[in-house]
């Protein structure tokens, strides 16, 4: 399974503004299966301990205000080199820098309020996946 999946969110500024299906469409566009996903609402501690690798980072604050602000779409998403190619399509942190035809160029509002979110490595992937999903879950 190394290098199939990704873990992914849309984070609350683009469930807001109703871009959920519009960034489910690109998702499946880029060739991603969905295998596990849901709609929740993260209290501060549960945002807290999903970017604990952040804690001394002087965003963190500010991070998990946002991240529990209202409610997100969590999923997985399959396919091969999943983790590299759904950085590609997301594009940048920052949206600014994000480049054209990517997910946070299209719909990110901000360097913290950006659209959604992506693994950064297999390893990560496997962890934020079973942070969210139990077996039973994932399809
Ligand atoms: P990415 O989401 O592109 O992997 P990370 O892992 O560096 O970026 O940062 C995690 C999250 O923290 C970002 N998605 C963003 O919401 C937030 N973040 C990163 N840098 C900043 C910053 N300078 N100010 C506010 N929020 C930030």
């Amino acid at each position: 399974m190394v290098g199939k999946i990704t873990f992914t969110m849309i984070k609350p500024d683009a469930v807001e503004a109703n871009n959920i299906g519009p960034i489910l469409a690109m998702i499946n566009k880029a060739g991603f299966k969905i295998v596990a996903m849901k709609y929740m609402r993260l209290t501060k501690e549960q945002a807290g301990n999903f970017y604990a690798v952040h804690k001394e980072r002087p965003f963190y604050g500010e991070l998990t205000e946002y991240m529990s602000s209202g409610p997100i779409v969590a999923a997985i998403l399959s396919k091969e080199n999943a983790v590299s190619d759904y950085r590609k399509l997301i594009g940048a942190t920052d949206p600014t820098k994000a480049e054209d035809g990517t997910i946070r160029k299209q719909f990110a509002k901000s360097i913290a309020a950006n659209a959604v979110h992506g693994s950064d490595s297999d390893e990560n992937a496997e962890i934020e996946s079973n942070f969210f999903f139990s077996q039973l879950e994932r399809f």
